[in-house]
């Protein structure tokens, strides 16, 4: 029976770790991950699933001076950083936020971050409540759209100086 019990809490333990998933609600946020920083921001990235009524993330907590909700924009191969108060989660659609789109934007870090380290922050839906999740600093991937999202971050930061 003990036995049972440990094993089963360790499958849970390494279930979480490496599905990285959360839930409030009807809503799930998948695989919430960050890459490592040069400058003095950070975008974190995730998959918000909704499969209750209509909801909409109206904001993101977290240690640091500010943290917004932005969206990459490109017209006429100009790519700028837009503000949002909230982002729309309809009923049974699966919102992404990537490189080059939708992201939380963390202002004001005081050091890098590196592969490995750990982002906590919370979710506020604006009907489904809050939520506590972590941003996994994770090697960035190689050449996307990211790149681009990185150095718009960039010229950001140097405005503020
Ligand atoms: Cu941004």
């Amino acid at each position: 029976m003990r036995t049972t019990l440990i094993s089963f809490a360790l499958a849970m333990a390494a279930g979480f770790a490496f599905a990285h998933d959360y839930a409030v609600g009807e809503i799930s946020i998948k695989h919430p991950v960050a890459y490592p920083t040069v400058g003095r921001t950070g975008a974190g990235y995730m998959e918000i699933m909704n499969e209750g009524p209509a909801d909409r993330l109206v904001g993101v907590s977290a240690e640091f001076p500010r943290v917004m909700l932005h969206e990459s924009v490109t017209e006429n191969d100009v790519t700028r950083m837009e503000h949002r108060m909230a982002v729309d989660l309809p009923t049974g659609e699966m919102v992404t936020f990537k490189p080059g789109g939708l992201h939380v934007m963390f202002m004001g870090l005081s050091e890098h971050w590196k592969v490995g380290d750990e982002i906590p922050a919370t979710l506020n839906f604006e009907t489904a409540g809050s939520v506590d999740v972590v941003f996994k600093v994770e090697e960035r991937p190689t050449r996307t759209e990211g790149e681009t999202d990185h150095s718009a971050h960039q010229g950001m930061d140097h405005s503020n100086h």
